[in-house]
């Protein structure tokens, strides 16, 4: 059913959490990761080829995230692209919409804080 594992990265260390869905709403799933510095890591799926997959380079599309805030990738909008949900310090449930860009900073322009009491909500994944 499954070909071989093949590498098709290196350096994969240091995630806080690593996500595979489609971030730019073309079907195919793309990899979204949040680094142990708070930045958050998409890498664009570029296709599948002779049973290799290729993965685009990293865009640095968010930064600031911690263990304790950590985004969870659902479609909120309904366009098929991955957008965001967290879960602030404060306890202010957060939403980023997902622009679709592969360019640094320019995925998740914006932030929407949807007010407070959400201390010690826990997603279910
Ligand atoms: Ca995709």
């Amino acid at each position: 059913m499954f070909a071989a594992g093949q590498r098709v990265g290196e350096g994969w260390t240091g995630y806080l959490a690593v996500h595979v869905v489609d971030l730019d709403g073309d079907g195919p799933a793309d990899v979204l990761g949040v680094l142990a510095d708070g930045t958050l890591a998409a890498f664009r799926n570029l296709g599948v080829t002779n049973g290799h997959a290729t993965l685009g380079p990293r865009a640095s599309v968010g930064h600031g995230w911690n263990p304790t805030m950590l985004p969870v990738p659902t479609d909120l909008s309904g366009d098929g692209r991955a957008d965001l949900i967290s879960i602030d310090g404060e306890g202010r449930l957060l939403t980023n919409i997902n622009a679709g860009r592969f360019a640094n900073g320019l995925m998740f322009p914006t932030t929407a804080a949807h007010g407070p009491g959400w201390q010690g909500t826990l997603f279910l994944r």
